[in-house]
């Protein structure tokens, strides 16, 4: 099984796209485009478990590295996200170690952690076709917790020395609301915060992807050491192309 903190450890830059539309079809579309991970975003996107089912199944085929949002720290969102098939998950909003940790232990059955035990009815065992999954998934999921606001900032240290946290990610739109910019993630003291937050957690040997605002502002944080970077979203995409295409005929 491909495992996303295997990709993170071969140190390459690993391009993203934020899947935002909720759609099967759109998340064919861009996984066959060749990006290395997109992301389902349970949190901001009008995803339900079904939907996302769909764009999983829909993207396996290709070399796309599916990562779920959750909309939350919720154990039993975790563990639905897990049961559906998704290995590799990234929850917003982490402010504690405290939090890190119940967050690693609803991936991991017991005694590993506390997630409830489905195998037989459950995708992600193959719906029981793999005898070893019940001994083995907590080996195969990654953990990316989001760092997106002040309290997350002070206790960044803790949260990425906390076992089973396998990578984090900035959020500079939260981030920048937090501290007190909201709509403006350029902002200096943003900027100064998220260049801190990368040195800490490289420090603590952990990797870093962030959300791009721009393709000029990915390729500088490739630069700057992230491992792993949104390069946009599929509704930028869109608007993108249908603004252009109407602007050609005018
Ligand atoms: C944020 O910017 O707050 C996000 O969660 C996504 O990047
Ligand atoms: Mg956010």
């Amino acid at each position: 099984m491909m495992r996303f903190k295997d990709r993170l450890a071969e140190g390459k830059p690993l391009r993203g796209l934020w899947q935002s539309l909720a759609t099967p079809y759109t998340a064919e579309i861009c996984a066959r485009a060749g990006f290395e991970w997109l992301l389902f975003d349970g949190e901001h996107a009008p995803n339900t478990l079904p939907l996302l089912l769909a764009q999983l199944q829909a993207v396996t085929p290709f070399g796309a590295m599916p990562i779920a949002r959750t909309p939350n720290d919720e154990p039993a969102i975790i563990k639905q996200y897990l049961d559906i098939g998704f290995t590799t998950l990234l929850v917003p909003m982490v402010e504690s170690a405290a939090q890190a940790a119940r967050i690693v232990a609803a991936t991991r059955f017991p005694p590993h952690g506390i997630r409830g035990v489905a195998s037989a009815t459950s995708r992600a065992s193959g719906f029981g076709a793999d005898p070893t999954y019940l001994a083995t998934a907590h080996e195969n999921v990654t953990v990316i917790l989001q760092i997106e606001s002040r309290a997350g900032l002070e206790a960044l240290d803790e949260i990425a020395a906390t076992p089973g946290v396998d990578a984090l990610f900035i959020g500079p739109a939260d981030l920048a609301a937090s501290l007190g910019h909201l709509g403006n993630p350029r902002h200096d003291e943003v900027q100064a915060a998220i260049t801190n937050t990368l040195m800490r957690a490289r420090a603590a040997g952990k990797p870093v992807g962030i959300f791009a605002l721009s393709p000029d502002d990915a390729k500088a944080r490739f630069i700057q050491g992230f491992s792993f970077v949104s390069l946009g979203t599929d509704i930028g995409l869109l608007t993108t192309g249908a603004c252009a295409l109407l602007a050609q005929s005018a």
